[in-house]
């Protein structure tokens, strides 16, 4: 496949060639490889520069003749093949015209379908078979077909068709996209978030490796597909990870990408090749690259194309010129593609133009799309990318096929109806064709039997969702006794807590093993270094070298059976290895217990996303944001200050948030949290913000366990109620000095309550609330926090380093005004204390507040602000944290 035409010695060229096709006749690959390899170093060492260059030609990557024998009935696949594609485009087009504007894609998945029917037929694994599930992420905009074909199989019945995107319906229907939330024992993965299934299906695979390095399972060969889009490769987490795959050798890791050169506006990549582009990205990154661009129709072309010109015509043009030629059809192409060169449109001159238009491309036909998936699957060593060339809206004809309009097709007219039915041999009449009809085989034909049987043989249909997995056996929370005891007179933070915590869970002799510890290039700061050696760093490769501190005891440990996913600096990669633990239970029948601990700032705000999806997908686990509060974290400044993530946290409807002050209140939460998760298996993220301000802690109080989970409890009564403060995490310090102020200097004792959660109080409040609105005629519930202060209705002071809305969020809830401190803004870098008397969260501004409350209540003359902004040195003219 030689390009002659800038050549200045072919007959030199052509000399060189038929060495390398002897060593290729004679020895085979191997040799030829290992001769030019060594010409390239020979010429390299001796001063040429040749380019780098990560592409191939565009061509496919596996020739006719390496091609395997096709298993299956091409006929009865193709006839099943229709129907699912008839389906999947009635489902759409029911949908808007019975509900105009529901939405819904024909065109994604009438360019996949093959690619999906081959696997179905041939490849993916189900829940019953010996080796075990494959874990496959389809493309989300790709769900109807993938109902479509669901039905076909009995697994959804017609109701269920009717009513896609109509999940309210009382029937039941389906839900737009891939979401496990909403339908749980269908969809295992949430793809539609384009960007986040590449980057969790690479670490779904690590992560069973880990599971299988760590002896949880075998190595039976099963494997991750991720079907991504050529548009959705776009987004930076696409390919933000190819090098780890390529790097821990997941071999049992394919992508299949839909290179159909049209994202939803237009072209991908209008002015170049797609395909090439990403085959260089992931050849540049280590992985095996399967080109399936031309279908068998294209064979002889190829094959005679021993000058090159094809080739060259090809390398020429762009995907804007592939597309036109899609759209315009035969003639078109005849003139303005094979046209451009006398020798190449004599080469076409046997084919009619009808037939040019309709030469089938890689992606469309199965034999190349089996040969390429038997190749992926016997790969050793490194991760395939499959590069499928396609067309978007295939066999929709005039009504979209490769036209830049094509992703918002949402219906077709009876004549586009009639088309896709001839198109595709489906048989209906006329009139029952322009209803739209769904399609079912019948249980006693050839294609009903056929489909069942194939999955059958692979275990079971797909997708599908479950849970074997078995309770894990959560030990008493007396083995976190010593954060219960509290730490006398020793001061540490509530990071270095949760680090003791997390060092006695992993030594629990039955769960130790299930405890996930994620960190991303953070342990040092989290004083979790020790851990290196406890439990060793993830490595399948072990450790090959002597690491620079091995003469110390708490060496840098990695080991195949290592423990700790050290990540690295890539928040993206630690949450998709959250997510694979999270959902272990489900993917692999195993229950783990994630623990991510990050720095705060660079979780809910950096990949909210992803965290979204782990409910989705149900995920089990805790997030823990380390070095949090705006406050608390002192020095870092502007771009590392936390205090915000609560308020991201109390909107994602699985995430428990807590803010906690004691070392006992962290045990309290991650004892019950694990038995949530494990025992009475429970969809929720924990997610626990850490600080590290150093102060004792006390023993935990008697019988407030529950009220901590709860998310508020009494740390001190007062005998004449007349104000209350609230504190929560490390500023409880401060609420508890403005207590002792209020008292010394004002003769006020107010109350004293811890928040752990202002988000779990919230939504337990508004539950009642909820309970009360629709049940008007029962005994009114009550929220806890009414239980805990409806007896006194007297003015609230709350403050958190978080900003105001966080602790806002329950004042339509507390009895009495309530009146809120937090830390909006802009951090800075400075002392704790300057920072917290600048976002006026300190004890001072307490006070301020506390006397402001009981002058608008009415307790106190107006003047006593004044006094206490001139006692405390506070300054009216101070600029607002806020706007500066
Ligand atoms: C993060 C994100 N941004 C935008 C979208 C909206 N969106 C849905 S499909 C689509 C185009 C997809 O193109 P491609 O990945 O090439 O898939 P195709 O349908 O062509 O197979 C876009 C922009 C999304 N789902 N997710
Ligand atoms: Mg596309």
């Amino acid at each position: 496949m030689m390009n002659p035409y800038s050549d200045p010695d072919p007959q030199e060229t052509q000399e060189w060639i038929e060495s390398i096709e002897d060593a290729l006749e004679e020895h085979g690959y191997e040799r030829a490889r290992h001769l030019l390899e060594t010409l390239i170093d020979y010429a390299q060492s001796k001063g040429a520069r040749l380019p780098f260059n990560t592409t191939t030609p565009f061509v496919n990557t596996i020739l006719p003749s390496q091609q395997p024998v096709y298993p299956g009935d091409r006929e009865i696949e193709r006839k099943i093949k229709s129907i699912v594609r008839w389906n999947a485009m009635a489902m759409v087009t029911k949908a808007n015209t019975e509900t105009p504007g529901i939405g819904g894609h024909i065109s994604t998945y009438a360019s996949a379908a093959t690619l999906y029917e081959v696997a179905f037929n041939h490849f993916f694994k189900g829940v019953d078979h010996p080796d075990g599930q494959d874990l496959v992420f389809f493309q989300g905009h790709a769900s109807p077909g993938i109902y479509a074909r669901a039905y076909l199989e009995d697994r959804l019945n017609k109701d269920h068709l009717h009513n896609f995107r109509r999940e309210l319906s009382k029937k039941g229907g389906l839900s737009s996209y891939p979401h496990p939330h909403l339908m749980p024992e269908f969809w295992q993965f949430a793809t539609v978030s384009m960007g986040l299934g590449p980057i969790m299906a690479i670490y779904q695979a690590r992560f069973m490796r880990y599971l299988i390095d760590r002896h949880f399972m075998e190595d039976t060969g099963r494997k991750v597909f991720a079907y991504l889009g050529d548009g959705e490769m776009d987004e930076p987490e696409s390919l933000g990870a190819l090098t780890l795959a390529s790097r821990e050798n997941l071999d049992n890791l394919v992508f299949v990408v839909n290179c159909n050169l049209q994202r939803l506006d237009g072209p991908v990549r209008g002015n170049s090749k797609v395909i090439q582009e990403l085959e260089g990205a992931f050849r540049g990154a280590g992985w095996n690259v399967i080109k399936v661009i031309w279908g068998s129709d294209w064979d002889e072309l190829w094959e005679n194309d021993h000058d090159g010109l094809l080739l060259k015509r090809f390398e020429e043009v762009v995907d804007g010129d592939l597309l036109k030629y899609v759209v315009e059809g035969g003639a078109y192409i005849r003139e303005h593609f094979y046209g451009k060169y006398p020798d190449l449109l004599k080469r076409v001159e046997h084919i009619s133009d009808e037939k040019l238009a309709k030469m089938r491309l890689g992606g469309h036909d199965p034999m190349k799309i089996y040969a390429a998936y038997n190749e992926a699957m016997n790969c050793k060593g490194k991760p395939t990318v499959i590069l499928a060339r396609t067309i978007k809206g295939y066999g929709l004809g005039e009504a979209g096929e490769g036209r830049n309009i094509t992703h918002n097709q949402k219906k077709l007219n009876q004549n586009e109806l009639l088309y896709f039915r001839d198109r595709f041999n489906v048989p209906f009449t006329d009139n029952e064709a322009m209803k739209a009809p769904f399609y079912r085989f019948a249980k006693d034909s050839l294609e009903y039997k056929y489909l069942k049987e194939k999955r059958k043989a692979l275990g079971g249909s797909m997708p599908i969702r479950t849970d074997r997995s078995t309770p894990l056996n959560i030990p008493e929370i007396s083995i976190f006794q010593e954060l219960l005891d509290g730490t006398d007179e020793r001061e540490i933070s509530t990071t270095m807590a949760y680090v003791r915590l997390l060092t006695l869970l992993t030594k629990d002799k039955s769960l130790g093993k299930h405890i996930v510890p994620i960190i991303p290039d953070e342990a040092r700061t989290f004083g979790m270094d020790p851990l290196f050696r406890q439990l060793g760093i993830y490595s399948h490769k072990g450790q090959l070298y002597d690491p620079v501190d091995s003469d110390q005891f708490l060496y840098y440990k990695e080991a195949t059976d290592g423990q700790i996913l050290e990540e690295g600096i890539n928040e993206a990669g630690a949450i998709s290895s959250f997510i694979a633990a999270g959902v272990s239970y489900s993917t692999h029948g195993i229950k783990m217990i994630p623990f991510y601990i990050y720095y705060s700032m660079f979780g809910f705000q950096r990949i909210w996303d992803f965290i979204w999806a782990a409910g989705d997908m149900r995920a089990r686990g805790f997030l823990l944001g380390g070095t949090a509060g705006r406050t608390t974290l002192n020095g870092e400044g502007l771009q590392h200050q936390d205090g915000h993530s609560h308020l991201a946290a109390a909107a994602t409807p699985n995430v428990k948030a807590y803010d906690l002050a004691y070392a006992y209140e962290i045990a309290t939460v991650v004892h019950h949290g694990m038995k949530e998760l494990c025992q009475d298996d429970k969809d929720v993220v924990y997610y626990l913000t850490l600080e590290n301000e150093n102060y004792v802690h006390p023993p935990i109080p008697e019988g407030v366990a529950s009220d901590i989970i709860k998310g508020l409890y009494k740390i001190k009564s007062t005998k004449k109620p007349i104000i209350r403060l609230f504190g929560s995490g490390p500023i409880l310090g401060e609420v508890i000095a403005a207590a002792e102020l209020l008292k010394n200097d004002w003769n006020i004792e107010p109350g004293i309550w811890n928040v752990t959660s202002f988000s779990e109080l919230r939504r337990d409040a508004e539950e009642v609330e909820r309970w009360n609105l629709i049940n008007p005629n029962k005994e009114s519930k009550q929220s806890h926090l009414e239980r805990c202060l409806s007896k006194h209705r007297v003015p609230t002071v709350a403050a958190s380093d978080y900003v105001k809305m966080v602790s806002e969020q329950i004042s339509p809830y507390v009895p009495g005004s309530y009146y809120a401190l937090g830390t909006d803004g802009f951090g800075r870098s400075d002392t704790r204390e300057n920072l917290r008397h600048f976002f006026e969260v300190d004890r001072y501004y307490i006070v301020l507040a506390a006397i402001r409350a009981l002058v608008l209540d009415g307790k106190m003359g107006t003047s006593k602000g004044d006094d206490v902004m001139k006692k405390y040195d506070l300054d009216p003219e101070k600029p607002s944290p806020v706007t500066i």
